[in-house]
C-alpha cells in the first residue's frame, strides 16, 4: 500500500513564514491558529525572534514558524534577526514566502529580486503568499501573480488576507498535501513552545511599539523579573530597557500617563492570555546601547 496516498496517515511537518519586514507574516501565523501568538504591529521590524505556533487536525499538525523580516541588517540586533530568519529555512518540509501586494502595487513596477534572492538554496516547497489582497484590485493583483510565478518555481501563489482572513484555508489545504507522515510531535492543547514569561515580555514591547513613536521600539527590550501566581493572581515585574537616558522620559510620559497606558493595555492582554487577574509593575532603566552589545543580546536569548 501507498502509504503517501492514504488519507488517515497521521501527518506533520514544520513550515517556515518569511518575507520582508511588514508584509503580515506574525498576523498570518496569529489568523492560521486562530489565537494571538505573535505581536504585530504597523512597524517594520516588530518579530524579533522565531515563534512558533502549532496546529492540529484531525489527521496533521503543523508547526509553523513565524520569523524576523528579510531585509539587509546595519546593526547587531538586525543581523540577528535576519540570521534567525534565514536559518528558518533549515529543517523544514515547506515555506511560505509572503509579500505585501499594496506595497507592490504602489511602487507601480513589480519588484521581483526578492524571494528569489533569499529562494536561492531553498530546496522544499515554497508557496508565495501575495497578501493584504483586501487593499488591491483584481486588475492590479493578477500580472504580478503572472510575474511572480516566472522569477521562482513556487509550488504555487495564493492571494490571500491575513487581517480579513480571506484565503487561509486553502493554505492549509495544499500545505496537508505535501506534509511528509510523521507523528504529532507537539501536544495538541499547547498552541506554541514560547513559555509565559517571554509572551508576557513581548505583549509589553508590542504596547511600546504602538504606544511611542520614533525611535523607541527599536530601542526597546523587555524583560520579565519576575512571575509569580497566587490565589489566583499572578504578580509580574517587568523591566522596558532602553538605550539612551533621553528616552527615558518619552516612555514615562508627562505624570507617568504613557507609562500607565503601556501598562493598562498590557496588563489586558496579558489577562485575555493567562485567564487570570495580573498585577502588572513595570520598571524602566537604561542600558546604554543595548543593541549593540552582543553580551546584553545574549542575554535576551539571542
Ligand atoms: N490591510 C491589511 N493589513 C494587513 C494584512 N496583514 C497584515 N496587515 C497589517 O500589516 C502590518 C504588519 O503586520 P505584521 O503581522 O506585524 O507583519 P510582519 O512584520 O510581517 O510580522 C500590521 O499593521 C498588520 O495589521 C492584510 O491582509 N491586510
Ligand atoms: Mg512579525
Amino acid at each position: 500500500m501507498d502509504n503517501i496516498h492514504d488519507a488517515h496517515e497521521a501527518r506533520s511537518g514544520m513550515i517556515a513564514i518569511v518575507g520582508p519586514p511588514n508584509a503580515g507574516k506574525s498576523t498570518l501565523l496569529n489568523c492560521l491558529l486562530g489565537q494571538k501568538i505573535s505581536i504585530v504591529t504597523p512597524k517594520p521590524q516588530t518579530t524579533r525572534n522565531r515563534i512558533l505556533g502549532v496546529l492540529n487536525g484531525s489527521n496533521y499538525q503543523i508547526v509553523f514558524i513565524d520569523t524576523p523580516g528579510l531585509h539587509t541588517p546595519d546593526q547587531p540586533l538586525n543581523r540577528e534577526m535576519v540570521k534567525i530568519a534565514m536559518d528558518s529555512f533549515r529543517d523544514v518540509d515547506a515555506v511560505l514566502f509572503l509579500l505585501d501586494t499594496k506595497k507592490i502595487v504602489s511602487r507601480k513596477k513589480a519588484e521581483t529580486a526578492g524571494p528569489e534572492k533569499y529562494l536561492a538554496k531553498v530546496a522544499v516547497p515554497t508557496f508565495l503568499l501575495m497578501n493584504k489582497i483586501d487593499l488591491v484590485s483584481k486588475e492590479e493583483l493578477l500580472p504580478l501573480i503572472a510575474e511572480y510565478a516566472k522569477v521562482y518555481p513556487f509550488h504555487g501563489v495564493m492571494p490571500i488576507s491575513a487581517k480579513k482572513n480571506e484565503g487561509i484555508d486553502v493554505i492549509v489545504e495544499e500545505i496537508v498535501k505535501i506534509l511528509p507522515v510523521g507523528p504529532k510531535y507537539f501536544p495538541e492543547d499547547i498552541p506554541t513552545d514560547a513559555t509565559e514569561r517571554f509572551l508576557v515580555g513581548e505583549i509589553i514591547r508590542e504596547k511600546v511599539f504602538l504606544l511611542t513613536g520614533q525611535e523607541i521600539p527599536y530601542s526597546t527590550a523587555v524583560v520579565v523579573d519576575n512571575f509569580n501566581e497566587l490565589h489566583n493572581m499572578i504578580t509580574i515585574h517587568a523591566s522596558i530597557i532602553l538605550e539612551r537616558n533621553s528616552q527615558k522620559g518619552i516612555v514615562i510620559g508627562k505624570g507617568a500617563h504613557k507609562l500607565k497606558s503601556i501598562g493598562i493595555a498590557a496588563r489586558k492582554d496579558i489577562e485575555r492570555m493567562v485567564g487570570t487577574k495580573v498585577n502588572l509593575n513595570l520598571l524602566v532603566k537604561v542600558k546604554k546601547n543595548w543593541s549593540q552589545s552582543s553580551a546584553f543580546l545574549k542575554e535576551l536569548g539571542f
